[in-house]
């Protein structure tokens, strides 16, 4: 039982035109929406039940039993209740499903009956306001479909597992073939759960969640509704047989529950298989963030297809099974991860397919950079040019443009000490060489170091470096260090290093 007190809420409709005479009813299916004429507007029960006689049955004996104004015909939209037109029964006034949703409560209390074989059908919960459209049908054939109905009510979703469990029911000879899973139709059989939290759903693939807290997507003022179903009975064949298609209020007489009907679905043809839609979801990292850490992700369902006769109504965007949102195309922010979303698609027919699908959104990048070289030691020293492998990177931090990479190499020694006496022109030990130190641009030119500048500008990430393999013989070591800059300021360095003898030579022992 729900603890707050349940308040109904009336609601005024402007009667809809007269309709004509004859046998089987119809109304003019408005371009949006739903349009609802009730018994107090010219029909009677009997045309009614003529509008549900399909091919290969007869009906006779026709009864209602109930409000007249809870019982009409209607015509609809196909996004509304998937059924073109037919018959409505309601626990309240036919004419309040008329949308859009403006109330979570809509309620007339008839203070009529309920339905003693509803009651037993809901656990012996007591039921009021009963709408029975009941007669005898004569088929031609041992088995009789109503190939399509649909119940709706304001119970959803807030009175979902409680005692409120509005019912209804297509007896054939008594026996209730508006089942799904074995089990009648009713608020607590079919249902997103609590207030759409995903708590306690029941057969939530075959509901359609029109709260208005959720935007009420569907031109109807109930607050929910399931998808088309199909009752399918045993019967007997060329003589009577009994109908009662009946719903009631539970437990009180508030919150209106509706049964739609569609015309000439009472038909011993079976009904032809529905076409089967294809959820073909696509996505798109549209935007990367930083700020929040994330991404706008673009999603795409127009891929989405359906069987020839089929035609897409609805195009919903799942999280753990909870639509997100409608639409063919829908965006919005995922943080870093990778997330399973499902594109669910529902065909005019309310036949539906899903498609999960992962989406990864990498983490925000931060600024980076690495460098090193290869070979960091020179050996032997013969004075001649090694090449030198250098690896650079240097990426950008989340939304921040690409650094500026440069850079120099310097020795810790002249190319040439000054020249020891007797030995002109010759240091100890490093040769007579110049431009110890090479960089070949991109575009061909050189670089060379001189003796009084032992400095060469270099990029790491675009030029070609060879250093000369010598050193000083009066020193232990010379050592050639790379710098890599960032936006003109140091970031990483390397070095390469041509050792004073070979037991200095770190690979030689
Ligand atoms: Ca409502
Ligand atoms: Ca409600
Ligand atoms: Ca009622
Ligand atoms: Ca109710």
């Amino acid at each position: 039982m729900a603890a707050a007190p349940r308040m109904g809420h009336a609601k005024a409709v402007t009667a809809a035109t007269r309709a004509p005479g004859g046998a089987r009813l119809s109304l003019a299916p408005p371009a949006r929406g739903i349009a609802v004429q009730d018994m107090t507007a010219g029909i009677t029960a009997d045309s009614l039940a003529r509008t549900l006689a399909g091919p290969g049955v007869a009906i006779s004996n026709v009864v209602y039993t109930g409000a007249p104004a809870a019982g009409g015909i209607f015509a609809a939209d196909p996004t509304v209740v998937g059924i073109g037109s037919g018959i409505v029964l309601s626990t309240g006034k036919a004419t309040s499903v008329i949308g859009p949703n403006q109330y979570d409560n809509v309620t007339t209390d008839w203070g009529l009956a309920g339905d003693r074989q509803l009651s037993q059908l809901i656990g012996n919960t007591a039921t009021h306001d009963a709408a029975i459209l009941e007669f005898d049908f004569v088929p031609d054939s041992s088995r009789i479909y109503v190939s399509a109905y649909a119940f709706g009510s304001d119970e959803y979703s807030e009175f979902v597992n409680s005692g409120f469990n509005d019912a209804m029911a297509f007896y054939v000879n008594g026996v209730d073939c508006a089942t799904v899973g074995g089990q009648p139709v009713s608020i607590n059989a079919i249902n997103n759960g609590y207030l759409n939290l995903g708590v306690g759903a029941s057969n939530p693939q075959l509901f359609r969640d029109n709260a208005i807290a959720d935007g009420a997507p569907i031109n109807t003022e109930l607050d929910g509704l399931t998808r088309p179903l199909t009752c399918v009975a045993a019967v007997n064949k060329g003589v009577p047989n009994h109908l009662k298609l009946a719903i009631a209020d539970a437990n009180d007489g508030l919150f209106d529950s509706d049964v739609f009907i569609g015309a000439g679905t009472l038909t011993t043809t079976p009904p032809p298989a529905r076409p089967v839609p294809v959820a073909v979801p696509s996505w798109t990292l549209a935007t990367l963030q930083c700020d929040p850490p994330g991404a706008i992700v673009a999603f795409d369902g127009s891929a989405s297809t359906d069987a020839p006769g089929g035609t897409i109504a609805t195009w919903e965007w799942l999280y753990g099974g909870v639509p997100m949102s409608g639409g063919v195309t829908y965006a919005r922010h995922v943080d870093p991860g990778t997330w399973v979303f499902a594109l669910r698609v529902t065909d005019a027919n309310g036949a539906t397919a899903t498609t999960s699908f992962p989406v990864t959104v990498p983490a925000p990048t931060a600024a980076g950079s690495a460098l090193s070289a290869s070979p960091d030691q020179l050996w032997p020293p013969d004075h001649k040019y090694a090449d030198v492998h250098v690896a650079a990177s240097a990426s950008a931090g989340c939304g921040q443009s690409a650094p500026a990479v440069g850079g120099w190499v310097v020795s810790s020694e002249p190319d040439q000490v000054a020249p020891q006496s007797g030995k002109a022109g010759q240091g100890p030990g490093d040769g007579t060489t110049t431009g110890d130190i090479r960089v070949t641009r991109p575009d061909g030119t050189v670089a060379l170091s001189s003796n009084a500048h032992p400095v060469v500008p270099f990029n790491p990430l675009t030029d070609r470096l060879q250093l000369r393999a010598e050193r000083e013989g009066n020193d232990s070591a010379r050592v050639y260090t790379i710098v890599m800059t960032l936006n003109g300021v140091p970031a990483d360095t390397a070095t390469v290093v041509v050792s004073h003898d070979q037991h200095g030579h770190g690979s030689t022992h």
